[in-house]
Formats: structure tokens, sequence, C-alpha cells
């Protein structure tokens, strides 16, 4: 492979509800990109992307799957990321790697609950999107229904660059208004049809507004001439798009590879390149893109792959990464070398030398590279850690033969290792041992990996709910212990009162012993916070040290 500077480098992740086309649109990528010379299908299975047995059978993505395409000079590193809640880990880790999402909408369909949700997800993590709405070769292609609910749910934000002509069985190809030409079915660049010239002027004039929007040079101009180049109209989209203000919206049909050309070009020409872009660090700093910098890089996806075993994929945030290079967990002092690096796209892996800042690659068999872990030079502060929604599904595991279980446990520790959203707890309290995911599907394929990739036959149940007493009433009990047989006599009594307690009450000040009262001599109070989340208050009320020291830890 060319060697790639950080200008040369986009990272996009592609986004969308499930069955929007995010994978054939990456095999179609893969194509265009010359990384594959046969485009596989999903329902073939044998796309790159989903290249694991779960995947294929369920016909559906599970994994994040990086992958590249050499296009237009560039590299560019896109993330194919499964569509459903419940396996948006893989999206969420892509955020914090990549300049640029796209969302994948279906052509048919228009908004879905799924595009709702992964568009509010790259809002809250302060990612810009790309449309590219596709299967408009569907005979169900509804580009007007499409258009409408695009406007509906992004309102000013959505810049229309392109339109096709003649959406369904028998579609031409796409107008657009960026370069104002016509691209054809088979991405051969040709003149706008006569027909449509009109409206294609109309959205080129909507789109020179919005793009006039990126900046206050570029407002004044427009003002002035009512023009803009096709350069400041691209200029425009960046700043746009760079602050969450402009979604440039594209047309596909993938699976028919059109217009998947013309994205990556727009991609390469308007998707900012990583170079110079500050990555916040866990000490409140920052790491700066820069192949010159020192070299640091973060693990985003670790999986054991078929053949590979471990496998940490990362993105170089700063410096040049060689191989052989010998890098530092600065969060545990332990130190790796990286004895060889390669590039990435999906299960087909090349072995590279060196790769820059901005790009991702990956290795093999670390023993430190856990998800969440920076590798670099010493004296570099770990990247911030990555952020994900609370677990919302949870259930009880326990191994079928009670000596499995150590085996369980295991296996279920590296698949949370590798998985950020899936959490593993022993609960003391309730004595089982509890699993936390993102939804059912997502503990259903947790249950799959046991039972398939570690061969462990588990039973997955409801786990307890925890019972809780408390007092409702004031009780007390007294109790003497007298020992005299032989030896040193023990002597002891203990007079116990419990009582009801709120938040703020006062200690209690007195007592009845045998009758009498008690005053309390208060010489000290410990507060322990118990593991079920109550409190344990004790005051030291020893008069004259009748209790020697040393039985105190015994009492408490
Ligand atoms: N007609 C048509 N079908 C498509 C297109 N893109 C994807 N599909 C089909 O839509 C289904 C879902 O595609 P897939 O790539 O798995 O979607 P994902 O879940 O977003 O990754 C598959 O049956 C694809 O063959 C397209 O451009 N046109
Ligand atoms: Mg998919």
């Amino acid at each position: 492979m060319k060697a790639y500077t950080t200008k040369n480098i986009r990272n996009i992740v592609l986004i969308g509800a499930p069955r929007s086309g995010k994978t054939t649109l990456s095999e179609a990528m893969l194509f265009e990109g010359k990384v594959i010379d046969r485009r596989g299908t999903v329902e073939d299975k044998n796309t790159v992307s989903d290249n694991t047995e779960f995947e294929q059978t369920n016909q559906k993505s599970i994994n994040a799957t990086p992958l590249y395409a050499e296009f237009g000079g560039c590299k560019i590193n896109f993330i194919d990321a499964p569509g459903s809640d419940d396996f948006s880990g893989g999206a969420l880790s892509a955020f914090k790697v990549v300049d640029a999402a796209v969302m994948v909408m279906n052509g048919t369909a228009g908004i879905e609950v799924g595009t709702t949700l992964f568009a509010r997800y790259a809002d809250q993590y302060g990612v810009p999107m790309v449309i590219a709405v596709n299967q408009l070769d569907h005979d169900k292609a509804n580009w007007d229904g499409v258009r409408a609910a695009i406007a509906e749910e992004f309102g000013k934000k959505a810049a229309l660059c392109q339109f096709p002509v003649n959406p369904g069985p028998g579609l031409e190809g796409f107008v657009d208004v960026i370069t104002m030409k016509f691209y054809n079915k088979k991405n051969e660049e040709q003149d706008i049809p006569a027909a449509y010239a009109d409206e294609a002027e109309e959205l080129r004039s909507e789109l020179m507004e919005k793009a006039a929007e990126g900046s206050d040079e570029l407002m004044e101009k427009f003002f002035e001439t009512m023009e803009l180049t096709t350069d400041e109209i691209r200029e425009g989209l960046r700043l746009g798009l760079q602050k969450g203000e402009t979604i440039p919206v594209f047309c596909v049909a993938a699976k028919e590879d059109a217009g998947v050309k013309r994205l990556m070009e727009f991609i390469v020409n308007v998707v900012p390149s990583p170079e110079g872009k500050e990555e916040p660090t866990v000490d409140g700093g920052s790491i700066k893109c820069d192949p010159a910098g020192p070299v640091a890089l973060f693990i985003f996806k670790t999986s054991v792959e078929q053949h590979l075993g471990d496998v940490s994929y990362f993105k170089v945030m700063s410096g040049t990464l060689n191989e052989g290079a010998d890098l530092v967990n600065p969060e545990t002092g332990n130190s790796e070398r990286l004895s060889a690096i390669y590039a990435v796209a999906g299960s087909k892996k090349e072995k590279v030398s060196s790769i820059c800042a901005g790009d991702i690659g990956c290795v093999m068999k670390l023993k430190a590279g856990k998800t969440d872990v920076t590798l670099a030079q010493s004296g570099v502060e770990a990247v911030k850690h990555m952020v994900f929604p609370d677990a919302k599904y949870r259930c009880a595991v326990k191994a079928v033969d009670k000596n499995d279980e150590a085996k369980v446990g295991d296996a279920l520790n590296k698949i949370a290792a590798q998985d950020p959203t899936i959490i593993v707890e022993y609960s003391k309290e309730l004595r089982q041992t509890i699993l936390s995911g993102m939804g059912e599907q997502h503990i259903n394929y947790v249950k799959w990996r046991l039972n398939n990739e570690f061969k462990q036959n588990v039973e997955f149940y409801a786990p307890k709910v925890p019972y809780r007493e408390t007092i409702t009433k004031i009780a007390t009990a007294q109790y003497r212990h007298k020992k005299q047989s032989g030896g040193a006599g023990q002597f002891g009594e203990v007079h116990l009162l419990v009582c009801p307690y709120v938040e703020g009450q006062e200690a209690p000040k007195n007592f009845k012993i045998d009758g009498k009262d008690v005053v309390f001599n208060f010489k000290s109070q410990e507060i322990t916070d118990l593991e079920w989340g109550g409190k344990l208050e004790f005051y030291n009320c020893v008069v004259g040290g009748s209790i020697d020291l040393s039985f105190m830890p015994a009492i408490i």
C-alpha cells in the first residue's frame, strides 16, 4: 500500500437503521477503492464486513468493522457499524476515532427509529453527519417522501447536494448540484439533462446560500455577487459540517454501485482530515494529531479472530508509528512491543511498515491490548476514556456444570474486555453473576458466543430481587457471658437497643441498664457505608477503659 500523510486520511463511520444498506455500501466502497475486485452481497453471506458466522447466519452486522479504501489520493478509513441499538457500542466506539458519520437512510422507508437514534448519538458525541439516501433503485423507492422527511427531521441543517433521476427500478442516475453534473448508474460524469436543468439551478442557489453560512467571508462574497464557486461551496459545507450546522445530503444505490464513487469524492473533498485535531486526555490536557508529535495510539476495538487470535484496532492519535515500536500504557506503566502493524479491511489485513497520525490500523496478540487503552511514548497522557449509555438489560448467568464456573467467568471477562457495553459483576448480596448489556439481543449474542466460541454450557435466568427488611419499632435485648472454669474468669454483658432510624436523626443520649438511666459519654463516632446502600454508625461510649482497645475491631 502507498504511504499516506495525515492530511490525506479521512475517517468516517457508517451509521443508520438496520437494513438501510450500510454493509452493502461498505462493500461498494471497498470495490471502488480497489481493495476487492468482486463485490459480495449480504444475501450471499460473502461481504468483507459481515465476516463472522453469527452475522452471516442472521444477515445483520453485530460488530463495527474497520475497513479502508484508497481513493482520490486519500486513504478513506470507514467503519461499518451495526444498526440496532443493542449493538450501538460499535458505532459509539467508532465516534472516538472518526471525523464524520455517514448516515445511511433507506430510500423506501425514510426516517426510521434507528435514523433518529443514531442521529441523536452523533449529535451527543459531537460527530458531524452526511446523509446518504440509499436504495433509490428499489421499486418502493420514495424520493419525495424521504426528502420531505429529512427536511422535517433535520430542518435547516439539511443541505441537498443531489437528486435522483427516475428513482425506482428505472433509476438513471443522480444530478449533483455541487459539480453541476449528471452521474449515470455507471458513475460516468455527463451534462445535466435539459429536463432537470431548472431544478438543478434552483437547488444550487439554495445550496450556495447554505454554504455561505459557513463563514463571514463566504457570506459577504455571496451577498455581493450572489455566486459562490464550486470550491467555495465545498469550503462552506466543510465549515458547516465541522460546526455541526450542516448535514449534506447525497443519493446512492449501493447495491448497484450507483453514486458511491461520487459520495467518496465528496468525502475526500469535504470531510476534514484528522490533521491538527485535539484529542482530550484523562488529565484535562490534549494530544494534537500531528505526524511529527510523540507517538500515541488509542485502541477503540478488540476482537478474537479466526487464525489470528487477539486483534487490537487503533487510531494513531499523534506521531508516526513504526513497526517494532516499544510503547507504554500511561495508566499502568506496562510496556508493549508492536512488532507487526497492519492496515485493515475487515478480515483482510495488509502488513505495513509505518502508520501516520490520524490513520487507523491493527496489531495482534498484545498483552494489554484492551479496548479503551492508550499506548504511547513515555511522557504522553492517556486519551480520555470512551463513554457509553447505561446498560438497559440485565440477567444472571451460571455454568450448567458447577465445575465449569471458573471457565465461564474467564470467558465472560474476555467478552467484557472486548465490548465495553457489556458489564459483568458478581453481586455479593444476591450471590449471582450479573451480566448487563444494551438489550435482549445483545445478551443473547453473549450467550451465543459462550456456547459457540468458548464452548461453555451456560444458563441465563432472571436475577433475584434483593429483599431488604427494615426496623420498624424499638426493641431491647441483653446477654450475660460468664465463664469460670479454671484460669482467669470471663465476664461480659451486652445490652442491645434496636430502633428505627431516619436520616439526620440525633444519636441516642441515654439507655436503661438494669432499670437505671445511663447517660452516654460519647468518645468517638465512626460511620461506615454498607454495600447495599445503608450506613453503620458506631459510637464509642466506653467508660474508664473498661473494654480493652484490642476488642474494638471485633465489636465494630
Ligand atoms: N434494492 C436495493 N437493495 C439494497 C441496497 N442496499 C442494500 N440493499 C439490500 O438491503 C438489505 C440490507 O442491506 P445491508 O447492507 O445488510 O444493510 P445494513 O443493515 O444497513 O448493513 C440487503 O438485503 C441488501 O441487499 C440498494 O441500494 N438497493
Ligand atoms: Mg450491516
